[in-house]
């Protein structure tokens, strides 16, 4: 069902101050940058390596209110790993097989994701205590 780590999140505090840590210490390109209404992040996308059906990347997301999921994780837990996501070819059928196994679904059906992708989270309760995000990236075409 997966078929690669899509990427891993990373809470922050300062986007532009971890973005300069990050690439600058591992020496990572930017590869793109979104400000997120719905989940209540901007955040960047680091490439690391490109893999089957997409890349692999660290996401860094920075909150847009104390409220939003982030927000409440920076205020509980403070700065650090948020969520693994990992990549699937298809999230309609991932979400339906999954389920079906009683894992919660913190989506009904897929959202908008970075670089034209569609995600949808699963309960960190659920997965071993880590926030999971399945992915299905964006064809070629279409992230153009
Ligand atoms: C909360 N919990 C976590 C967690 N956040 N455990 C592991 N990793 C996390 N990130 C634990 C928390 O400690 C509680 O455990 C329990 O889950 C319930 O948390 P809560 O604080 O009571 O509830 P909320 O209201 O904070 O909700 C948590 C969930 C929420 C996970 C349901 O954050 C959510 O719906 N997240 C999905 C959307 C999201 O995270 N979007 C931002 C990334 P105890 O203390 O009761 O034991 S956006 C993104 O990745 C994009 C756009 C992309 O393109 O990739
Ligand atoms: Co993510």
């Amino acid at each position: 069902m997966f078929m690669r780590i899509d990427h891993i999140g990373i809470a922050c505090r300062n986007l532009e101050e971890k973005i300069a840590f990050f690439s600058e210490t591992f020496e990572l390109d930017v590869v793109a940058r979104e400000v997120n209404e719905e989940q209540g992040v901007k955040e960047a996308m680091l490439h690391i390596a490109d893999g089957e059906g997409g890349g692999s990347y660290i996401q860094l997301l920075e909150p847009l209110s104390d409220d939003s999921p982030v927000g409440k994780f920076l205020a509980k837990r403070g700065e650090g790993l948020h969520h693994v996501a990992f990549g699937v070819p298809d999230i309609a059928m991932a979400m339906t097989k999954i389920g079906e196994k009683g894992v919660r679904l913190l989506d009904e059906r897929p959202r908008h994701g970075s670089m034209g992708s569609e995600i949808a989270f699963l309960h960190p309760k659920d997965v071993g205590g880590v926030l999971t995000e399945l992915v299905q990236a964006a064809r070629p075409s279409q992230s153009a």
